[in-house]
């Protein structure tokens, strides 16, 4: 491992919220809920101000609603979010070319890799001034930690949380770790913490207290091993650049053309458990099981299912691929076998999405009036998200509060404006359309050139 906390890890505060925040003069400070907003819709995330009243990610918005009464509720844009994703990732890769996104707001950043910080004091000054120029340059805050480790660079960060920067001197890991509950360690689900627990393991200590080879005798060779390094705060997982990889797959090519296909399926049994280990090391879990096979001609044919929610657990990957299995045809015989998870790192977003499709009013191009059958034109009800930008001919931008019983509240206001006032229009009105996001942070016509210098610098 190394010796100075040069490893960088970011987590923007409150993205999809503060995003809104930045967006609506009106919403600052305020409590604000971004989330599907149907009857099955679940909170996204949501604004400190809205935590207050024990509103988390992934809580039905009914919930919510209930607890919260008069935050704001809004519809996720992913569209807005991705693209301040992108002017962020675009910062960190100024810093180092090992730059490892986790989701759309956050990343882990090799500082030393890229001359950007070689002891505590050079890392301490990056961390500051990425922090600055975030805020700068999206107007909206991230929060920082610094260690010698991934692990612990993780657990800065969360503790830097809001808006704030937390260095781990190295050689304190451990007597840092110790108290904290053993779900603080990358790999450690409920699943495995239900069963630590029983065990009588629920802090990190008592992990390293257990020692070894009573992990291993809990949770199996890898798993068992990989945790109680860990608990030790011994990480050497290396940043790895560019994780596009929404995948962690193994495979086996075989000298001998495989025919049993009892042997094929116990084949397929290793390549799971072999899968799952590696998508534990990595402290991560995904929802889709692809089976890889390669026949004796060398066609390729590969199958997936998706399940309803992320998993790592060895049984849940080795029965899908086994129900995988069972649609390919191996007679002639197998040369090569893989298995792999996908739907990593995003997966709260993808899900997220597929609700918001679900929900999503009618694109333009559906709403002119269509005809009737005696010619003349029927309103066709035009449904206007809560939270998403429109621009009226006489009053300018602003943005929907809320809509219903054919009347839809907008209220004008942009990212520089003062908080604005409301109006109230029908819902067919002609002078209100939907609009594009406005900008958080107004460019000067210099900076979008250096932008596009640093694009260029980073290819
Ligand atoms: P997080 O970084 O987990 O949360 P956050 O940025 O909202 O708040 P924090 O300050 O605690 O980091 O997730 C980033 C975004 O991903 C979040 O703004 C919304 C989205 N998300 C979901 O859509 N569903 C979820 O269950 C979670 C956890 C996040
Ligand atoms: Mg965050
Ligand atoms: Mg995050």
């Amino acid at each position: 491992m190394r010796t100075a906390p040069t490893i960088l890890h970011l987590d923007m505060d409150a993205f999809f919220a503060s995003v809104e925040q930045a967006s609506k003069p009106s919403l600052r400070g305020k409590a604000v809920i971004v989330g599907g907003l149907g009857p099955r819709g679940v909170v996204a995330t949501c604004s400190y101000e809205a935590r207050v009243f024990g509103v988390h990610s992934a809580m039905p918005m009914a919930q919510a609603r209930r607890l919260a009464p008069n935050a704001a509720y809004l519809v996720p844009r992913f569209g807005l979010y991705r693209s301040i994703s992108d002017q962020v990732m675009r910062l960190l890769r100024a810093l180092s070319p090992l730059v490892e996104p986790l989701s759309l707001d956050e990343a882990f950043v090799d500082l030393e890799a890229g001359g950007a910080a070689w002891d505590e004091e050079s890392a301490l000054l990056a961390g500051v001034r990425l922090r600055t120029d975030i805020r700068a340059v999206t107007g909206l805050t991230g929060s920082v930690g610094l260690a010698a480790s991934k692990m612990l660079a993780k657990i800065a960060s969360e503790q830097a949380k809001p808006d704030g920067l937390v260095l781990i001197e190295p050689g304190t890991e451990r007597a840092l770790l110790g108290p904290m509950p053993v779900r603080t360690l990358p790999g450690v689900g409920p699943a495995t913490g239900d069963h630590l627990r029983r065990a009588g393991i629920t802090t990190v200590e008592e992990i390293a207290e257990a020692g070894e080879d009573e992990l291993v005798r809990l949770l199996g060779k890898a798993h068992g091993h990989a945790l109680y390094a860990m608990a030790l705060a011994r990480d050497d997982r290396p940043v790895v650049a560019e994780r596009e990889t929404k995948s962690v797959s193994v495979e086996d090519t075989y000298d001998v053309d495989i025919h049993d296909r009892i042997r094929v399926a116990l084949e397929v049994q290793r390549l799971a458990d072999r899968c799952v280990r590696r998508l534990r090391g990595a402290g991560l879990s995904g929802r889709t099981i692809v089976l890889k096979v390669r026949r004796y001609d060398f066609s390729t044919l590969t199958r997936s299912e998706t399940l309803r929610g992320p998993t790592d657990d060895q049984a849940v990957v080795r029965e899908a691929a086994a129900r995988l299995l069972d649609s390919v045809d191996t007679t002639g015989g197998v040369r090569l076998l893989g298995v792999g998870v996908s739907g990593l790192a995003d997966y709260t977003q993808e899900d997220l999405f597929a609700q918001a499709v679900g929900e999503r009013p009618e694109g333009p191009a559906e709403e002119e009036a269509p005809e009737s059958a005696d010619g003349a034109t029927r309103p066709v009800e035009r449904r206007w998200p809560a939270g998403h930008d429109v621009l009226h001919t006489e009053h300018g931008h602003g943005w929907v509060q809320g809509s219903g019983l054919g009347r839809v509240t907008v209220r004008f206001e942009t990212p520089d404006s003062v908080p604005g006032r409301v109006r109230t229009f029908r819902t067919d009105d002609p002078a209100l359309e939907p609009a594009d996001p406005l900008p958080l942070v107004a460019r000067r016509p210099d900076e979008a050139a250096d932008a596009e210098g640093q694009d260029r610098s980073s290819a």
